[in-house]
């Protein structure tokens, strides 16, 4: 899992939480947020070809599942606001909502491109075959 701490400034007016686009490596061309999905919603399942991302949890928290498709499953929960996921393109991943008003802030590498997602997991597990043939060879 490559999760990076946001900056804090604490302040007694209240609390900043600042993200520098240095720390990924990659520039952002698109945000957007989910709000309003009820708690123990799952969205997701889906994999992208070429899209990175970042996710945070501004508020709230939202548990992420990540595979990358040859056995290994990461699960993390995302309850801190200065916390940011990377989640890089052929990763299956599910986002479950844990707490009543999560917000789930993205950072996306890319606009909108609906040919850009593998949704079904059988898809998945064959381009992973196809793209690990391919770097044996
Ligand atoms: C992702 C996770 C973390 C758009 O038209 N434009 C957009 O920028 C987005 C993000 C979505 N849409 C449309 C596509 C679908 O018809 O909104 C609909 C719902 O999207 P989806 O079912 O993909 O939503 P999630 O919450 O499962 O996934 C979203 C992002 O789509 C996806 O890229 O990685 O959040």
């Amino acid at each position: 899992m490559d999760i990076k701490k946001l900056q804090k400034i604490h302040h007694p007016s209240g609390d900043i939480f600042v993200f520098e686009s240095e720390v990924f490596n990659f520039p952002v061309r698109r945000v957007y947020f989910i709000k309003n999905v009820p708690v123990g919603g799952v969205r997701g399942h889906h994999a992208h070809k070429t899209l990175k991302q970042i996710l945070i949890c501004p508020h709230g928290a939202v548990e992420i599942t990540l595979d990358n498709g040859k056995g290994l499953q990461e699960k993390v929960i995302l309850d801190n606001p200065d916390d940011a996921l990377y989640v890089g393109p052929y990763v299956w991943h599910t986002m479950k909502w844990m707490e009543k008003d999560s917000v789930l802030l993205v950072l996306a590498s890319d606009s909108f491109n609906e040919s850009d997602y593998i949704r079904q997991y059988s898809d998945f597990l064959k381009e992973i075959n196809r793209l690990s043939k391919h770097d044996q060879s």
